[in-house]
């Protein structure tokens, strides 16, 4: 049989804060690699779970296999997703506290796949009757038809997420979940009109021609052919051999209708006219005014979207001004006339989007009627009110699934909102891992020993800070009267910003020029990296404005979804809207102060190379993710008192057979029991510490130590063991 020491060493520990070495970056990354050749992509920080995505299909997510997980805790048995899921379940339970599980990672490191694990999990282990199953159904069916809508290939990813999602998970007081609620944020509707090279617009469209049937495309006028369509085109990346976009517009089918779905073809016209929207094409007369040159199809287009086709086609080409009271119609030229077209699709298909999010919202809330009559049955000598405490007294586990942090070749408003978001995480991150170390320590009352970190509090000001950070001066740009550019921008954030530690343009203090950058980008020093970001765009992104006539438009249509999406009071209130970046701030604000009230557990997802392959670890490719999800700093801060900590019962029953005076039973004092055995092993005082509810160890070798004489023991004693655990 193969001793613990060698299995040890085949794959690692399967908690970093095992690890002897554990300053050693290249030990951390030997680690990781020794397992992931074994396909064990899970390893533990703590209770930090980082992941390393295999990129195969591995057997490790049956039912069986969340059975093994079931009540169990992290240290019985090898790391898993289903374990994070388990834990912060029964933590939610017994500590009637919400919960939320913070997914992180880069383009590709897995972050979406262990979302769905941990909803699978939920769905498939949790209480539930016949009502609650169905709902369940809905919580996983509600993610094809996401990202059907918000999900494209990218080089990076061949199912990227284009759009942040927070998930809650509502739970009542059985544990049954009964509810659920998303929050979108920021998809990325510059996708619509325009892909890069070797990328695609959004999987319903390709979904859509390959699998409707020749009468739907008939129906809609569609071709088959994706070519056809110039907003398909511009990745001229068609297909993609790990996509099925036939089998999935299947899946998409069958999903809708689960979801609560009655509005399909109301649906599939917005998407159809999209694409028709993108084939409309403009000339130019003589006296240099725009017309519509593909006039059949613009009155498909009017047709598919519910609009009066000559409405469409004089607001498409001309713009309503209001001066001085006045209304005014003024001709676009060729250049405007396409922008206010692409910004008509980005309008109907980002808000259509929305509408899809409030859809399966509608159709994942709680339903009140329907809990309370099964209340009713176990709790119907209770007044009324009491009855409701019961109802409301329920939990929530929230999901966050959002875009990771990205380095492109050309990076654009999109990338910078992405990474700001990113920052923000991070932040979060530090904040609550060190707060809810060091309040550990003192709940526990043991010393503790601060540990120096990179706080990126700067760089967050750097761009959310009133008046003088990035986003404010963007939206200062863009409401100020008179010639401002993309160009300006860059002007005023170089006289407000130049000399910011964080901040790099191509001017250098002494006047001369940084030959490396180019005069339209700037360059923020990310915590993760540094990212050039150039700034062609960002107005027009930010304004992200529709002219009105097209409002006006868009509010007659007789497709409920679209009158639904573009409102009257819109065209007759003439109010600014919040910018994009702002409310794009905003709502993550808002998002960090949910994620604050709730207690986090973290799931690190690493990308082991770019190829997309299974089996190929790139170590500078993971030495820079381990080095931005700031995996050393976590690993050094779990490590700084103590590498390991275990409440009293679990220590005692685990170890009680190797002391005669704790084994088969121990009636006594928690505490004294553990003080009995640790003598019994010969512990040294140094090595650990009491708490009021914990041990506390501070040598990995010690546990190693009380390990391999449990296993020694076996099999004498049948328990499971922590090496056994870490094969499977
Ligand atoms: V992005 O920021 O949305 O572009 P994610 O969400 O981090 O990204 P995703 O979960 O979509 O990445 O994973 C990318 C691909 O890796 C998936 O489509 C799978 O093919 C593959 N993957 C990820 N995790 C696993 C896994 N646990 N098992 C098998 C996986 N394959
Ligand atoms: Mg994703």
């Amino acid at each position: 049989m193969e001793s613990a020491l060698t299995a040890r060493d085949r794959v690692g520990v399967q908690d970093f804060v095992l690890l002897e070495n554990y300053n050693s970056e290249a030990a951390f990354i030997e680690n990781l690699r020794r397992r992931f050749k074994e396909n064990l992509i899970y390893t533990y920080i703590g209770s930090v779970l980082v992941s390393v995505n295999p990129y195969k299909e591995l057997e490790i997510y049956s039912k069986q296999q969340m059975e093994r997980y079931r009540g169990v805790s992290f240290y019985e048995i090898s790391p898993h997703i289903y374990a994070v899921s388990d834990n912060t379940y029964r933590a939610m339970r017994t500590e009637r506290k919400d919960q939320c599980i913070l997914i992180s990672g880069e383009s590709g490191a897995g972050k979406t796949e262990a979302s769905k694990k941990i909803l699978l999990y939920y769905a498939v282990t949790c209480p539930a009757n016949d009502h609650m199953a169905a709902l369940g159904d809905r919580l996983l069916q509600s993610n094809p038809v996401l990202e059907a809508f918000g999900n494209a290939k990218t080089l990076r990813n061949d199912n990227s997420s284009r759009f942040g999602k927070y998930m809650d998970v509502q739970f009542d007081f059985r544990g049954t979940p009964v509810g659920g609620h998303i929050l979108n944020y920021l998809l990325e509707k510059s996708r619509v009109v325009h892909q890069n090279q070797g990328e695609r617009n959004f999987h319903i469209f390709y979904q859509l021609l390959d699998g409707g049937d020749d009468n739907l495309l008939s129906t809609l006028d569609l071709e088959r052919n994706p070519q056809n369509y110039h907003y398909m085109v511009k990745g001229n990346c068609p297909r993609v051999s790990s996509i099925n976009d036939k089998n999935n517009w299947k899946v998409v089918m069958k999903a809708l209708p689960v979801i609560g779905f009655t509005e399909q073809e109301k649906l599939l016209n917005i998407i159809a006219g999209v694409l028709h929207l993108g084939n409309t094409q403009f000339g130019e007369g003589e006296e240099g005014e725009t017309y519509i040159t593909t006039e059949t199809q613009i009155m498909t287009l009017a047709k598919l979207l519910g609009v009066d086709g000559s409405a469409l086609r004089e607001a498409l080409t001309h713009k309503k001004l209001t001066a001085k009271g006045e209304e005014m119609i003024s001709p676009l030229n060729f250049e405007q006339a396409v922008c206010a077209r692409d910004a008509l699709a980005k309008a109907v298909y980002g808000r259509t989007f929305t509408w899809l999010v409030e859809k399966i919202n509608q159709s994942l809330a709680v339903k009140v009627g329907i809990s309370i009559i099964i209340l009713w049955g176990c709790c119907c000598d209770l007044p009324f009110n009491c009855m409701m405490g019961t109802f409301y007294d329920s939990s929530v586990i929230g999901l966050l699934d959002i875009y990771g942090f990205e380095v492109l070749q050309h990076n654009s408003f999109e990338q910078f909102c992405i990474n700001y978001c990113n920052e923000k995480l991070q932040q979060l991150f530090i904040e609550l891992t060190l707060r809810s170390e060091q309040e550990e320590y003192e709940t526990e009352g043991i010393a503790w020993e601060t540990v120096k970190y990179f706080d990126n509090k700067i760089i967050c000001d750097l761009i959310e800070e009133k008046h003088k950070g990035i986003i404010s001066i963007l939206d200062e740009e863009c409401l100020r009267p008179g010639e401002t550019c993309d160009v300006s921008f860059l002007e005023k954030l170089e006289d407000t910003l130049s000399g910011h530690p964080h901040f790099v343009t191509h001017k250098l203090a002494n006047g001369k020029t940084r030959r490396v950058m180019s005069r339209e980008e700037f360059r923020l020093l990310h915590y993760a990296g540094e990212v050039n970001y150039n700034v062609n765009g960002f107005l027009d992104k930010n304004n992200d404005l529709l002219n009105r006539n097209l409002k006006e438009v868009m509010c007659q249509s007789d497709n409920q979804i679209l009158s639904h999406c573009f409102r009257k009071e819109e065209v007759i209130d003439q109010k600014r809207q919040e910018m994009a970046a702002t409310q794009f701030k905003n709502s993550l604000m808002k998002l960090m102060e949910i994620l604050m009230s709730k207690e986090p557990s973290y799931v690190r997802c690493i990308k082991p190379n770019d190829a997309k392959q299974p089996g190929k670890f790139d170590e500078v490719l993971v030495r820079h993710q381990v080095k931005y999800l700031g995996l050393m700093e976590n690993l050094r801060v779990r490590r700084a008192g103590f590498a390991y900590r275990r409440r009293f019962e679990a220590f005692l029953q685990r170890y009680k057979p190797l002391c005669p005076e704790t084994w088969p039973n121990w009636n006594g004092r928690l505490v004294d029991g553990v003080s009995l055995l640790v003598n019994h092993l010969g512990y040294k005082p140094e090595e650990y510490k009491l708490g009021r509810s914990k041990i506390f160890i501070r040598f990995p070798k010690t546990l190693f130590t009380t390990e391999d004489a449990l296993e020694a023991k076996k099999p004498e004693i049948v328990i499971q063991s922590a090496w056994r655990g870490m094969k499977g």
